[in-house]
């Protein structure tokens, strides 16, 4: 019964050890769940699209079998999560209608423009940089099947990472012209990156239960501000700059500290009006529709096979 299963649960999570599957979770913990694992998932795949638009103009044979590669792996990543998420119980389809009627979210980082090729080196070091400290920690989420997902997918972000940096350094080392669009990316790039960790701690109204859930393990501005701390030195590699001249390292508080964010805009792409949310969604739709023979073939497939073995 309900008050059995609460108990357990209470005591795997005090256990810090793992829910799965199967077992009994109170609805809002599979809730919160579904939120979050579902939003990730629909990122990976909405997050392709504004690095799709650099692989047909890629500097190099190279570099073009690079990005594919890892593109792809962000499609990968999506299957991952949207199969955690469906062990708890919410069908996949059920998932992508809701991202293609504009009902679900996607990491707000995805509905700003790739204007140039620096863009792809930047979204590696900022954007996978930072997916990676707000992810690594996620691989100790309580709900087993999401906290294994993480794990492959750290490692795999870790090579998306070296490969963004690696693009602006080269850059750096090249013309002026060519450090210049590198820097450029970085300052266009740097506010949104720091946004991905979401709203201030007294704004982020999910939090305080996430974390006593063992789904979280460290709160929005602890990680934006030890992401903070390791740009703050790599930037020195490339000789650019970072767009904020406020960043320190609090000796008192031991934390690292930045100027200030406008949460208004972050609000704006939330709300679906950002740069290019319209774009994003518009093109996610028109995947679905093209690929909507490839789905009725592999059902009718399936019921063949079916019919066959009865
Ligand atoms: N964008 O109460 P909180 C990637 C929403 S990395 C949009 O603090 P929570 C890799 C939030 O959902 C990107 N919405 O929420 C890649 C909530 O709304 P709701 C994906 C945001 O969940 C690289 C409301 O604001 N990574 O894809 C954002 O405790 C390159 C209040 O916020 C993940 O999803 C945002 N930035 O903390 C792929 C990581 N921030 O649902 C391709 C897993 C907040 O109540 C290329 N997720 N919101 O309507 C998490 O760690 C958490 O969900 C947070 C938000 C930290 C994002």
């Amino acid at each position: 019964d309900d008050a059995a299963g609460q108990a357990a649960f209470d005591a795997i999570i005090a256990q810090d050890s793992r829910i799965e599957p199967r077992d009994w979770m109170p609805e809002g913990y599979r809730k919160t769940l579904v939120r979050q694992v579902s939003q990730h998932a629909h990122s990976e795949i909405i997050g392709m699209q504004p690095e799709a638009n650099w692989i047909t103009r890629a500097p190099s044979l190279k570099r073009k079998a690079i990005l594919m590669a890892k593109v792809q792996d962000e499609a990968g990543h999506g299957l991952y999560l949207y199969s955690a998420a469906e062990t708890l119980g919410t069908p996949r389809d059920k998932m992508t209608e809701d991202l293609i009627a504009g009902k679900a979210r996607y990491s707000s980082i995805f509905n700003y423009p790739t204007r140039t090729w620096a863009d792809m080196g930047a979204i590696g070091w900022l954007v996978d940089g930072a997916a990676i400290a707000n992810q690594v920690p996620l691989c100790r989420a309580s709900y087993g099947p999401y906290g294994r997902a993480m794990v492959r997918i750290c490692k795999e972000e870790s090579f998306h990472q070296r490969q963004g940096f690696e693009i602006l350094l080269e850059l750096a080392s090249g013309t002026e012209a060519q450090k210049q669009m590198a820097q450029d990316s970085i300052n266009r790039w740097y506010a949104p990156a720091l946004m991905m960790f979401g709203p201030p701690d007294d704004d982020s109204p999910n939090s305080r239960q996430s974390m006593a859930w063992n789904i979280k393990r460290f709160s929005n501005d602890e990680l934006r501000q030890r992401f903070v701390g390791m740009i703050y030195e790599q930037v020195k590699v490339l000789g650019l700059t970072l767009p904020d001249d406020q960043i320190r390292f609090n000796e008192e508080t031991g934390k690292w500290e930045h100027g200030p964010l406008d949460w208004n805009e972050f609000k704006e792409v939330l709300a679906g009006r950002g740069p290019c949310n319209a774009q994003r969604l518009a093109r996610r739709r028109e995947a679905h529709e093209d690929g909507a023979w490839v789905r009725e073939a592999a059902a009718a497939y399936a019921a063949k096979q079916a019919r066959k073995t009865e």
